[in-house]
């Protein structure tokens, strides 16, 4: 029999099981919209009834990158910091639920717009690209919610750290914190640009937008959103899989150093995006892309601990061999083979990261499919994958329902299904990416050239595979449900490893938030404080809006 486990409080379950409800809500309403795309690119298929295929392409990454990952991510942070700093107070959880209705009124308003066909402007609403205001307002209305959430997490591990003076706060919610400060700082950028530029533009307040400016605090937003991603599938690897194994965590010190990493280099990096683009002096994006490789850093320490943490594992079972270990793993545990097989993916979606980072390289793959192949990887498989592993011990856990024998086999099925289905449609859009098959568009024969002929067996390839995924979403929809509501009551553990007994005591510095802060703004202003002065200084003339209708 199981030992008694440390529970989440129903209060503060309820909060999080909500956040979990919108979250696959989006991935049913995001996933429809991507099987459609593969279909139409595949040349099989035409969309009825008027449906426009950058409608549903700007649903697809709305609904997908920004809905899912942001409600899947406060709702598991704040169980997070629940379990591991103890349960919410009133006002904190009340913080959580204006957050959380903040932001669903908001993904309510951006999604009406989408879907009633005025605001097909894409995930990354470039300019001039023009949607109706209440895209802009609703996502605004989301990051706001978010920030709300932030600032009750803040403060309730600042209550942890003044009831314990002289300690460390916990991993768990160490991280959670790190990732907060690391959205705040971030979305700061998104707010901007939608605040000053969009919103006005967008109502006819100015005529013109300055469309480099725009891009520049997008991206200075939109690099760092990938980390946001990324830490929360960090947090599992570090936090929960050394439990689920039945190992220790390899290292509490070297876990929150790499977070810490993140906190510095994620933000200034944002030119990676726009190495193409005009109007930046190369100096500039070579300090980017420098710092770029910078970030790479805290991603290796973190492969490195987690193969470390599986070899000390198995030897301690009694491995010798070179591999040995890998055969004491608990292959048949969906709660540690999805995210594993997660780990598995970020091998080459890393790898393509780098690719993509090098500015020569980039020439080749940027704004072709090939990009799309990269985050299908990472965000995609990486991040999503760890976090239905996360969801098949959180949401029983919240629940107070099992995760049967009967769903640990669905669940291995699933992620069978997605990884297959994933290889297919990642490597068919990394190859035809080589070939030059440009990335968010619909399918055209462009007057039949020959070029455009070869892309097509990999765009059939795309939606064999993406058919496998939507495959995929379905049978995770059917787990998820299971486990909200039907499952057999029962005592399902939220993990949380403990670090080896002679580990070396974490030093107390890591708590040092306003050193760190600082460092960031730093290095902000290094690499963004004269590229911008310039594109306001040499602004061209800006440009008007183009509606997508
Ligand atoms: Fe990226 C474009 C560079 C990581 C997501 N990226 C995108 C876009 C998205 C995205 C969404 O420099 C498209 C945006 C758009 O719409 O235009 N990316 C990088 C780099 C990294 C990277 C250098 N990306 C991510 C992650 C994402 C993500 C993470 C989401 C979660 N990316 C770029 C660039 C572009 C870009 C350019 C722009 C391209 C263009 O031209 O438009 C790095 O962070 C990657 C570092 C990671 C590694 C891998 C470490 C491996 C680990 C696994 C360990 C495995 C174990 C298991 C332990 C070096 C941690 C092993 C056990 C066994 C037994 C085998
Ligand atoms: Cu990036």
């Amino acid at each position: 029999m199981r030992e008694t486990i440390a529970k989440v409080d129903k209060k503060d379950a309820k909060l999080a099981l909500a956040h979990m409800i919108v979250a696959f809500t989006a991935l049913f309403l995001g996933g429809i919209c991507g099987l459609l795309q593969v279909l139409v690119r595949s040349g099989k298929m035409e969309l009825p009834a008027g449906i426009g295929y950058y409608q549903l392409l700007t649903a697809h990454g709305v609904l997908l990158a920004l809905i899912l990952t942001t409600f899947f991510i406060i709702g598991f942070q704040f169980a997070g910091m629940s379990r591991t700093a103890g349960t919410l107070s009133d006002k904190t959880r009340l913080a959580g639920w204006i957050g959380f209705w903040t932001m669903t009124i908001g993904t309510a308003i951006t999604t009406f717009y989408i879907l009633t066909g005025e605001a097909s402007v894409l995930y990354t609403f470039y300019a001039p690209l023009q949607a109706h205001v209440g895209f802009y307002i609703g996502l605004a209305l989301v990051v706001v919610g978010s920030w709300i959430a932030g600032f009750a997490m803040f403060v309730h591990y600042a209550k942890w750290k003044k009831q314990h003076p002289g300690q460390n706060g916990p991993l768990l919610s160490f991280m959670i914190v790190v990732n907060m400060a690391l959205w705040l700082i971030a979305s700061l950028g998104v707010a901007a640009t939608v605040l000053l530029q969009f919103i006005p533009w967008s109502l006819g307040w100015t005529e013109n937008i300055n469309v480099l400016v725009s891009r520049t605090l997008f991206w200075y937003f939109g690099h760092p959103l990938v980390y946001f991603w990324l830490l929360p599938a960090y947090m599992i690897w570090y936090v929960v899989i050394p439990k689920v194994i039945g190992g220790k965590i390899f290292s509490d010190s070297l876990a929150r150093m790499s977070f810490i990493l993140f906190l510095f280099f994620s933000v200034p990096v944002g030119f990676h995006h726009q190495l193409t683009e005009p109007g930046i002096d190369p100096f500039w994006k070579y300090i980017q892309v420098v710092l770029t490789l910078m970030v790479v850093i805290p991603s290796l320490m973190t492969a490195f601990s987690m193969f470390a943490m599986f070899e000390r594992f198995g030897r301690s079972k009694g491995a010798s061999s070179l591999f040995g270990w890998l055969r004491f793993l608990p292959w048949k545990d969906a709660r540690f083979l999805v995210p594993f097989i997660g780990m598995i993916a970020f091998i080459p979606g890393g790898a393509g990261g780098i690719i993509n980072a090098s500015h020569q390289l980039n020439q080749v793959v940027h704004n072709t499919i090939w990009v799309t192949g990269h985050f299908h990887l990472t965000i995609a498989t990486t991040v999503i994958l760890t976090f239905f592993g996360a969801a098949y011990w959180l949401i029983p856990h919240l629940t107070g329902r099992t995760f049967t024998n009967q769903l640990n086999q669905l669940a291995i099925v699933q992620a069978v299904v997605w990884s297959i289905g994933m290889l297919i449609m990642s490597g068919a859009m990394h190859w035809a990416g080589l070939y030059g098959a440009p990335r968010r568009s619909s399918f055209s024969l462009y007057g039949n050239s020959s070029q455009a002929a070869d892309w097509i067996p990999y765009q059939i390839a795309q939606a064999v595979g993406g058919t496998m995924l939507f495959l995929g979403i379905l049978l995770v929809l059917y787990i998820v449900v299971q486990l909200l509501w039907f499952a057999p009551k029962g005592d399902e553990e939220f993990p949380i490893g403990e670090t080896e007994e002679h580990a070396e005591k974490t030093p107390l510095f890591f708590d040092k938030w306003w050193l760190w802060i600082i460092i960031v703004v730093v290095l902000i202003l290094l690499a963004y404080t004269i590229p911008f002065a310039h594109m306001i200084e040499q602004a061209p003339p800006g440009s008007p809006g183009y509606r997508n209708l």
